[in-house]
């Protein structure tokens, strides 16, 4: 039996379109629906272009976070979701909705984490004279960015990089690394307990697992 994996976004959806293309090739899971919470996300396309189920769930319609986010719960439950993966999904979530997706819900997050927590890594990573910038895939926690990474990868920061010339090759390790996370926690490989994660019962360090190309 193939895993369910549901996908949240916000956006454009490239991470999407890597998850949806591997998983044309993988034994261990499908997308079984994305949920958007913005209106005309480039992503929903990708979906339906892939005959995938799509839920818009627009935050402002919801007087606060936790109505918004059981929302989100009913409709990821309703597709009897295995696995939760936030792909650009930009809102905050409830403490209530992390707990009760623990161990199945994961984020890509572009900075080689524990460095730049938040929003604006690559402007950040590059005023700070860093010699390297990436990205994580990280198991969620209650707070923000600091749940136990998975898998990571790095490109070097040039003298004359721009934030889009860095998030651009950074995007493109997101698409390498993010089917990768999904394939090892949907074939069983991955877990996590106690706040860390193992891959094949193995602890994973502070940073996961290093991608080498
Ligand atoms: N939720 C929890 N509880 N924990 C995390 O680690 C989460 C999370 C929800 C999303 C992705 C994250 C990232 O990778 C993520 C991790 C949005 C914001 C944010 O400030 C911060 C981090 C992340 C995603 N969002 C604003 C908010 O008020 C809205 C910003 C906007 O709409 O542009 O929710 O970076
Ligand atoms: C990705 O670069 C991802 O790392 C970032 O948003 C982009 C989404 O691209 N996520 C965050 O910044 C989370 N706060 P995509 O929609 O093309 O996958």
């Amino acid at each position: 039996m193939k895993l369910s994996v549901v996908v949240l976004i916000s956006g454009s959806g490239s991470n999407l379109q890597a998850i949806i293309d591997a998983a044309a090739n993988s034994g261990s899971y499908k997308v079984s629906g994305v949920i958007s919470n913005r209106r005309g996300a480039f992503g929903f396309e990708r979906a339906q272009r892939a005959n995938i189920a799509t839920a818009l769930i627009e935050h402002q319609q919801f007087p606060d976070r936790e109505t918004f986010d059981k929302e989100l719960a009913r409709q990821i439950d309703a597709w009897g979701a295995d696995l939760v993966v936030l792909a650009g999904f930009m809102r905050i979530l409830t403490d209530q909705f992390v707990n009760r997706y623990a161990g199945r819900l994961i984020n890509i997050h572009p900075s080689l984490l524990p460095k730049f927590k938040g929003l604006d890594t690559h402007a950040r990573a590059i005023a700070a004279g860093e010699a390297e910038h990436g990205c994580t895939v990280h198991f969620v926690s209650a707070e923000l960015d600091a749940g136990a990474p998975i898998i990571q990868a790095a490109t070097p920061i040039h003298s004359d990089d721009k934030v889009e010339t860095l998030q651009q090759r950074v995007h493109q390790l997101e698409h390498c690394i993010y089917p990768i996370a999904v394939e090892w926690f949907c074939s069983g490989r991955l877990q996590e307990r106690d706040g860390l994660a193992y891959l094949d019962a193995e602890p994973l360090g502070a940073s996961g697992q290093r991608y080498e190309g």
